[in-house]
């Protein structure tokens, strides 16, 4: 693929944090030229309008250009990138394609809960953390748990994946997983293990 910019937030100055990461891992996975760059929020609303002109209908971040086109939505790029690549993070069957889609959707919730969390009063924030975070594991758990793992579907990486890693990462999650989610656990030091995502995290520290 052509060199990718990828445009994003810088959500409470942690470059990782929300989510533009979830298409940044992939990128880096992947070994793809591109440009990570973040928007400031008073200048949305005049980029915003920009897209909108050059045609783009619903402008939201994180979105990429490459090749002089823009694409939106967080899940649909990942899975743009990956038809691009041959399908290199796809499934290999309808019905393996339809349990990613779904991993991707209740990641979203989670994402959803952790979002209402951030913002929220202090009361919100221990919901999040001592009944909603807890489920969400349980739940992810099992789902890794269906196969031998270390990913989704076994041996392959595919991009919910990266979703579930960034959720575990952003989301609190990663000093609860030992002793309750073996399977998580197996699949968080898989993927840090990745060549190309261990040197990325290797930068960030
Ligand atoms: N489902 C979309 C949601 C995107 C979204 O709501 N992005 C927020 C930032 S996390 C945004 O762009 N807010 C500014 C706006 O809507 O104009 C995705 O996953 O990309």
């Amino acid at each position: 693929m052509d060199k990718i910019t990828l445009y994003y937030f810088l959500v409470a100055n942690k470059v990782t944090l929300a989510r533009g990461e979830n298409v940044k891992l992939m990128l880096v996975d992947a070994g793809l030229d591109h440009k990570y760059v973040r928007v400031e929020r008073d200048e949305w609303p005049n980029i915003k309008g920009k897209l909108q002109e050059k045609g783009a209908h619903s402008c939201t971040l994180p979105y990429i250009e490459v090749d002089n086109q823009r694409f939106f939505k967080t899940v649909p790029i990942m899975r743009y990138i990956s038809t691009k690549l041959d399908g290199k993070y796809h499934g290999s069957t309808p019905e393996e394609n339809q349990l990613l889609d779904v991993v991707c959707e209740v990641s979203d919730v989670w994402f959803d809960h952790l979002k209402i969390s951030f913002a929220g009063s202090e009361e919100v924030k221990d919901n999040y953390t001592n009944n909603t975070l807890p489920a969400q594991i349980e739940m992810f758990e099992k789902f890794y748990a269906d196969c031998k793992g270390p990913y989704l579907l076994g041996e392959k990486i595919t991009y919910p994946d990266f979703l579930v890693y960034h959720m575990i990462d952003d989301g609190g999650a990663r000093e609860k997983l030992k002793g309750t989610a073996p399977n998580l656990v197996k699949f968080v030091e898989a993927f840090e293990e990745r060549p190309n995502i261990k040197n990325y995290l290797v930068s960030l520290a």
